[in-house]
């Protein structure tokens, strides 16, 4: 008889089914809070069963992340998370997997795992908590501090460069980039879902606040005084236009993007960039995601976001053919296949 599988059909859930027993331990006004909730938001609204979600990520405060959702999940080590939700993923392809790390996580211990996984293009999705500290071993400088930064591990300021993560990401043939805010909760949620409807390693960086051992790190682009000239939200087939008075753009001049503003020396709307999310070449991307105050205002919201095929459904696709066309059907087969010796 053929086997008939019988999909059953999703449970209507709602946030409170994703929301752990475990009493929060982040300090109060911790950015961590709002991103928590953000996720609860949109789980239940993906249409995945809820015994299909897993949540895995590696060491610091944000990787407490598992304890607060209940869903299968791994706390695992020390940048090491994608190495695990990679083995997760390859085990069970169906799973939608969801690595949480922060930026001395991914970018310091677990560089090169982040790395290759972006190259491979696993489908998992990855939430980069960027609060551009150690918050969990108390305020060492990471591969995000700004240089200069005073920290416990830099008293005369950091001399060392930082990471953008957007650059990194795309940098290794990241498919997937969009950027966060801790404070919009909003945009964060809708950007989450984008990621997860994204086929392939998808990278969401969320500009996360610690208020111990970093606070204001992000203030220029979060504070009520300075964020409308230096936040860009992007929207795909939309101009990049930003400002209090919605009147300055950016433009590609040459080789590079510039800062313009609509009605100054002739421009007009029509000379701003159009946002392509879905642009193969990286070029454009890269330049967006490098944009930083103060010459730039930031990206945020989904930077790049191309389809290509994923690692997980390659890896079926190949023990698939090999199981139809290779002469060797069992281990057994392959054992006997070339002579074999008994030492005595
Ligand atoms: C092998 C190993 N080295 C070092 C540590 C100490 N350690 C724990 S968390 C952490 C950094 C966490 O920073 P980040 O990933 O930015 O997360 P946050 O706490 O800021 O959320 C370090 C160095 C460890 N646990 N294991
Ligand atoms: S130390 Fe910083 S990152 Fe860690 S919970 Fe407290 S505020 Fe959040």
């Amino acid at each position: 008889m053929e086997n008939t599988q019988i999909d059953t059909p999703v449970m209507q859930l709602t946030k409170d089914d994703f929301a752990s027993d475990q009493m929060v331990k982040w300090c109060p006004g911790c950015g961590d809070h709002a991103i928590l909730h953000a996720v609860e938001n949109v789980f239940p609204n993906l249409g995945i069963a809820k015994e299909d979600f897993v949540v895995v990520s590696g060491i610091g405060c944000s990787s407490r992340f598992p304890y607060y959702m209940n869903t299968y999940g791994i706390h695992g080590i020390h940048g090491r998370a994608a190495a695990l939700a990679t083995g997760v993923k390859l085990a069970n392809p169906k799973l939608s997997v969801w690595m949480i790390t922060g930026d001395g996580d991914c970018m310091a211990i677990g560089g090169n795992h982040f790395i290759h996984t972006i190259r491979r293009n696993i489908d998992i999705n990855i939430l980069l908590f960027n609060n551009k500290i150690y918050g969990l071993t108390k305020g060492q400088y990471s591969p995000t501090t700004p240089q200069g930064s005073k920290t416990k591990t830099s008293p005369q300021g950091t001399i060392e460069r930082p990471f953008n993560p957007g650059e990194l990401v795309i940098g290794s043939q990241g498919n997937f980039f969009a950027r966060a805010l801790d404070t919009n909760p909003k945009a964060m949620t809708s950007v989450f879902m984008e990621a997860a409807k994204h086929k392939g390693t998808s990278v969401v960086e969320i500009l996360q606040n610690c208020v111990i051992f970093f606070n204001k790190a992000h203030d220029l682009i979060t504070s009520k005084e300075t964020r409308d000239d230096n936040q860009l939200w992007l929207e795909h087939g939309k101009p990049l236009i930003f400002g209090k008075d919605r009147n300055k753009g950016i433009v590609l001049k040459g080789t590079r993007l510039e800062v313009v503003t609509i009605g100054e020396n002739g421009v007009t709307e029509a000379d701003i960039l159009v946002h392509d999310q879905y642009e193969k070449d990286p070029g454009i991307h890269m330049m967006i995601a490098r944009m930083m105050p103060p010459e730039y205002p930031v990206a945020l919201g989904v930077i790049r976001s191309v389809a290509a095929p994923t690692f997980d459904q390659s890896l079926v696709d190949l023990i698939e053919h090999e199981k139809q066309t290779s002469k060797f059907k069992t281990a057994d087969d392959l054992l006997q296949s070339s002579p074999t010796w008994t030492i005595d």
